[in-house]
């Protein structure tokens, strides 16, 4: 990698041009966004499993069709993402060996439980929502094929967050014990989903460079800020209570959280606390299962390819 090439690289970067697949880009551009669609992928793939444990005890017919629908909007999500960090030279293989060994990362928030059919709303209404203010700013980022299948999940991730949101505020005006569901699955979410969007900028190693190279175009924080101002005021006018103490307004209007239990969010990411054996082990479940469609799919696969050749 020469001067020069760095150069140019950083000028079409300060152009706001888009970066695609064949382009020269550095070593540490291509290693940052590999590292970073890869965890979001799993992410997807691994986010279908706490909603996906309710589908079968769905309130509704229509309240199931939804989940369903969701449900596979992630797994289709993991595609695009999959194939994104395919264009930069990673392989399906090795991204998939690295999850199933426990040595890639997903999202901290796919670790807790999903406890009541009310983590299925709260699921849409918090973590979608935060998805959304993460990708949203994704959407911008400089390598074309994340920024373009952000722009569509994004799209697909509005819909969720509508019906999560739907259904808390249907429940906060429900029973008492309707309330009171809604209200205990946002006690349990609302801190984890705080968590989900990185730790504080101080704290967190990758977003210079990121931010430098318009991978990321907002800090951790800064999304974190415009999270907790939109859910703050429609949380409260639904009727719940947020669990924060510390929560205030400053002068500016900017909702101030309390502290964040960083030790959980690490024992978490680790895999010392919540589900992460659970998860692996769906995943690792599903990829065995999985292998006769592989298989299949390799056979005709060979099969096309000999026809070609006759
Ligand atoms: N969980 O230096 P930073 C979804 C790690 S999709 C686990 O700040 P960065 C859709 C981080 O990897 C949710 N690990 O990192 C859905 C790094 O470790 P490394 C996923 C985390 O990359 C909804 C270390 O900490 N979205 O929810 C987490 O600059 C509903 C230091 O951190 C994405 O992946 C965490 N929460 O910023 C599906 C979006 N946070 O790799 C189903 C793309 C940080 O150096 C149902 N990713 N770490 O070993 C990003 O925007 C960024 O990667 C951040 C972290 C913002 C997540």
């Amino acid at each position: 990698e020469t001067a020069e090439q760095h150069a140019a690289f950083n000028a079409r970067i300060a152009r706001g041009e888009k970066i695609e697949p064949g382009d020269w880009m550095p070593a540490e551009y291509r290693r940052q966004l590999i590292r970073m669609i890869s965890q979001h992928a799993h992410s997807e793939v691994v986010g279908m499993l706490p909603e996906g444990a309710w589908i079968t005890r769905a309130p509704s017919l229509k309240r199931k069709t939804i989940l369903i629908a969701k449900v596979q909007d992630e797994a289709g999500h993991g595609q695009y993402l999959y194939h994104a960090a395919e264009t930069l030279g990673a392989t399906r293989e090795e991204m998939l060996d690295a999850l199933l060994a426990g040595k890639a990362k997903y999202s901290s928030i796919f670790n807790y439980p999903s406890l009541t059919w009310a983590d299925v709303g709260m699921i849409g209404w918090l973590v979608d929502g935060a998805a959304i203010k993460n990708q949203t700013m994704l959407a911008g980022c400089s390598y074309g094929p994340y920024s373009r299948a952000m722009v569509r999940i994004c799209s697909e991730e509005t819909f969720h967050h509508k019906q999560g949101k739907e259904m808390i505020v249907t429940y906060a005006q429900g029973t008492p014990e309707q309330r009171q569901m809604a209200q205990d699955a946002l006690n349990r979410w609302w801190w984890p989903s705080l968590m989900m969007l990185g730790p504080h900028d101080a704290d967190s190693p990758n977003t210079g460079a990121l931010v430098q190279w318009g991978i990321k175009l907002k800090t951790n924080d800064e999304v974190r800020q415009e999270f907790i101002n939109e859910h703050v005021p429609e949380l409260l006018e639904a009727g719940l209570t947020i669990p924060d103490p510390d929560l205030h307004q400053d002068e500016s209007g900017n909702w101030i959280h309390g502290p964040i239990n960083w030790d959980e969010f690490w024992a978490v990411v680790k895999g010392q606390q919540g589900l992460n054996r659970e998860r692996l082990g769906a995943r690792q479940q599903a990829h065995e299962e999985g292998a006769w469609v592989r298989e299949a799919m390799q056979a005709y696969t060979a099969r096309q390819m000999g026809q070609a050749a006759d």
